[in-house]
């Protein structure tokens, strides 16, 4: 693909679209459009205020990491910051990997100067002078587009030796990921860089003391980087009136299924899950909604009053994870579907730890002999199922297997799916 093919730039962006604002009105392989559409006025801004003064800045936004977790992305940052040993790295998880998860592709395709702007931010703040850029495998147009934005980049000093005069130099390069989902836990995909197997880590140490090449690592998701920019050019005030006192700024849903026009949308944190549904047009008929991808777990089409923050969702028993909203109608047949979940963990599972890779296993033959009724007695399986899931929940060592059984357990709790 061509980067610049046919990529004009028809209307004006969005002021409210914080973070896809540009994306469809700029032009992706052009660094003279970004800049025309406000790009790298951050990282002058970072310049100005310093390292610290970008921490304080991130810190006081309230920014929480974008990827799953809600880990506080300042408190990260000067974890790193003030490790003495150097060099720091700079990780963007960009393995999106979460059935259901497709925001970071967007953003990478749409608007990748706004995430090459973004990491030189985070890495000035943090002390790396070499970030990596861990792609997803299955995104080919990502990659052209972040390869073309990072060489343009470096072309035009804005990556390299003195970026912008300021006598700062960071660099990245990107690595492509080859399929594992297991690749976007964060030390699993350290590993994966250094050339070994893609299995997790335990932790601690946490990735900020010992990461990547065992040194000091920052490690966020594409759109949690990209909110730094919006921090810095709109302050971190301002930045933290947007959403609710704990979930702050704006989020990005992925919304699919059983909807009229599934996509991404862009929602201050605090709407509710039936708000977010009724841009989507949800159709007739909704029978459940899996929050959180498949890591995560289902509501009834009665609890749509959820409001889609962590908090919110924490407080009603369930997870926004990385803002995955799939939505399923009544001709979707729910066996089906939970077998294809566990399926998927059984497949991804990287195997090293017992309670996961023996525990999937056992999960899917359970839900299979469910959903044949061969005999068997769908209520010895599920005690079987709960008790498999409570080892694989406390005895994992990652967060693949500590959630395989999420979507499972709230099917049965929630929906009734085997009554
Ligand atoms: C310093 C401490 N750092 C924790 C860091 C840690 C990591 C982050 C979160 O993700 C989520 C799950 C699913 N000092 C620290 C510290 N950290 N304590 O904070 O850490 P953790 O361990 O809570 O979570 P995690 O393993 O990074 C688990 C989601 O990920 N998930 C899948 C996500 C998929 C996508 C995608 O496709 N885009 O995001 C699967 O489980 O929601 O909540 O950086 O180092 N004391
Ligand atoms: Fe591997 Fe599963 Fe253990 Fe994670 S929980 S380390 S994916 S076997």
């Amino acid at each position: 693909e061509e980067p610049a093919a046919a990529l004009a730039v028809p209307q004006a962006p969005d002021p409210r679209l914080l973070l896809l604002g540009r994306v469809g009105t700029v032009d992706p392989a052009g660094l003279d459009d970004y800049r025309a559409h406000g790009g790298y006025t951050a990282l002058r801004r970072a310049f100005a205020l310093g390292p610290a003064g970008v921490i304080r800045e991130v810190t006081d936004s309230g920014l929480l990491g974008r990827g799953g977790a809600a880990f506080p992305t300042g408190r990260k940052w000067q974890a790193t910051a003030s490790q003495p040993d150097h060099p720091h790295y700079l990780v963007c998880n960009a393995d999106e990997s979460e059935p259901g998860t497709f925001k970071d592709r967007v953003l990478m395709e749409g608007d990748p100067y706004a995430l090459v702007e973004a990491m030189t931010v985070a890495a000035y703040a943090t002390g790396a002078r070499h970030g990596y850029l861990y792609l997803r495998g299955e995104y080919p147009r990502a990659l052209v587009r972040m390869e073309h934005a990072i060489t343009q980049a470096r072309a035009r000093g804005l990556l390299g030796d003195d970026i912008l005069g300021q006598g700062f130099s960071f660099d990245l390069e990107i690595r492509r990921g080859a399929g594992a989902y297991i690749c976007g836990e964060e030390t699993a995909l350290f590993n994966s860089i250094e050339g070994f197997r893609g299995e997790p880590r335990s932790k601690p140490p946490f990735p900020v003391e010992k990461g990547l090449f065992g040194r000091p690592t920052v490690a966020n998701n594409v759109e949690t980087l990209v909110n730094v920019l919006p921090i810095l050019t709109l302050g971190a005030q301002a930045y933290a009136a947007i959403g609710t006192g704990a979930s702050t700024g704006p989020k990005l849903f992925c919304v699919s299924g059983s909807v009229a026009r599934p996509g991404i949308y862009e929602l201050p944190f605090g709407a509710t899950l039936g708000e977010l549904l009724t841009l989507a047009g949800v159709r007739d008929g909704l029978r459940a909604v899996l929050l959180g991808g498949a890591a995560g777990g289902f509501v009834r089409p009665d609890e749509l009053d959820i409001p889609l923050t962590f908090e919110g969702t924490r407080e009603a028993g369930t997870t926004l994870g990385s803002g995955v909203v799939m939505a399923f109608d009544d001709t979707v047949p729910l066996p089906r579907l939970l077998l294809r979940i566990a399926e998927f963990f059984r497949d991804e599972s990287c195997g090293q730890c017992v309670p996961c890779r023996v525990g999937t296993v056992r999960q899917e033959e359970a839900l299979h002999r469910i959903a044949a009724r061969t005999g068997a007695d769908a209520a010895a399986d599920i005690t079987l199922l709960r008790e498999v899931g409570r080892a694989m929940r406390d005895a994992s060592i990652c967060g693949l297997g500590q959630t395989a059984w999420n979507a499972v357990e709230s099917a049965i709790d929630r929906l009734g799916a085997y009554e």
